[in-house]
């Protein structure tokens, strides 16, 4: 079964999205995600340069060959352009393989271990009475578990909170550059801990509650930070110390239990292989997108569980509703999973890729289509063309570049 055309779309029904499709000699055609949020095109030339020429020909059956085909062959290995292009191969060979097979991918994979997939939604507050707001419209609809973000006092441009009330907030939306907001640790760490804690008297101890630091802290400020959450009990904290250093990992552990998830911008399994092996995370949080497609997330997913780390994959806006239902299968297949991130798409970018997963009373549910149950509408798409976008960078007050 010949691969006889690769096409890389390029749409922004309210933000970018890369897309590659596949189509084989029988008309058969596969969906992959390979957006890369503020580095869109860089990934668009790097399939439609050096990656679909390769692919016209190949027997579309050979998934497991034609990752390594990629990977080992390109000779430079890794990194986010690379595996999001990998990925998208990857990806839209599962969703053919599917409609091949007459099955949901989630079937080729083992079949469901579970009834439906737990997911988180965001809680983004300017003021803590807004958070508990948000957290109880949640709880209202049905979900179980939530992540807590709080524009903190003095500290302008908080990440996490949205700019225009219902916009997803990942706010890349500087058109010539980024835009540039500030950082304080001294003010984060004093006000976040009292916000959470609130968050947690008026729910009680039920409510899975998650809040993402995003890689501002050092290590030993994650410490301070994750000690002082211990009484809310949180599920996770995310990202509290950027994670190059692996060994920051050990430290943090050392002082505090509370559990860390990690993980949303790793590419391969060799970003995580320390902290799964040493114990330091809790929860990994490598997407399909992101991590080198289906066939390599499911490795990521397969070591962690020898370690009891559970899997929490990335689950943004910025990554398009075909990586969240091929997100879905794997949940569904895995039996290490733990939680996946869902923020809704706008009604735009739903209409540019119709899809069969739908929420119901707390979960995810993926389609029941044959393959990954996701299509995308590629006159629609053409109404919206690229619209340059990037994340912001974050200052410190004396002008220092800090993480975002
Ligand atoms: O900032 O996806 O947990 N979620 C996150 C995201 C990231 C964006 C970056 O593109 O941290 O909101
Ligand atoms: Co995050």
């Amino acid at each position: 079964m010949r691969v006889v055309r690769a096409t890389v779309i390029v749409t922004s029904p309210g933000r970018n999205f890369v897309t590659l499709k596949l189509t084989t000699e029988d008309g058969i055609t596969g969906l992959g995600d390979a957006t890369v949020n503020g580095r869109e095109l860089a990934v668009a030339a790097y399939l439609r340069d050096h990656v679909c020429p390769l692919l016209i020909g190949m027997d579309a059956h050979r998934i497991e060959h034609i990752w390594h085909y990629l990977y080992r062959g390109a000779y430079w290995r890794r990194g986010p352009i690379t595996m999001a292009a990998i990925a998208a191969v990857d990806t839209a060979l599962w969703d053919i393989k599917g409609k091949v097979a007459g099955l949901p991918v989630y079937q080729l994979l083992g079949g469901a271990s579970r009834d439906g997939i737990t997911v988180y939604g965001h809680a983004n507050g300017e003021t803590v009475a807004e958070v508990i707001d948000q957290v109880a419209g949640y709880v209202d609809r049905g979900y179980q578990a939530v992540r807590v973000q709080c524009a903190v006092p003095g500290v302008a441009g908080t990440y996490g909170v949205a700019k225009t009330p219902g916009r997803p907030y990942e706010p890349a939306d500087g058109r010539d550059r980024p835009t540039e907001t500030v950082w304080s640790t001294e003010r984060y760490l004093d006000f976040v801990p009292g916000m959470i804690a609130a968050v947690r008297n008026r729910f009680g101890p039920e409510l899975r509650l998650l809040h993402d630091v995003h890689h501002r802290l050092t290590p030993i400020e994650a410490a301070r930070l994750g000690k002082s959450l211990e009484p809310a009990a949180l599920y996770w904290l995310e990202d509290p110390t950027p994670a190059e250093l692996q060994d920051s990992f050990r430290l943090i552990r050392r002082h505090t239990t509370t559990p860390i998830a990690v993980g949303e911008v790793f590419n391969t399994l060799w970003d995580c292989e320390q902290l799964i092996r040493e114990q330091l995370v809790d929860f990994i949080r490598a997407s399909v997108v992101h991590a080198g497609g289906i066939t390599h997330l499911r490795r990521i997913f397969s070591y962690a569980e020898l370690y009891q780390v559970r899997t929490a994959s990335h689950g943004a806006t910025d990554l398009s509703p075909v990586c969240m239902s091929a997100a879905l299968h794997l949940d569904l297949a895995v039996p290490n999973f733990g939680l996946q991130e869902y923020m809704p798409h706008t009604p735009e970018t739903d209409a540019v890729f119709p899809h069969g997963y739908h929420f119901a009373d707390g979960y995810l549910h993926p389609s029941e289509e044959p393959g990954l149950g996701v299509e995308i509408d590629e006159k629609l798409a053409a109404r919206y063309p690229y619209d340059p976008a990037y994340l912001p960078v974050a200052l410190l007050a004396d002008g220092t570049i800090h993480h975002w």
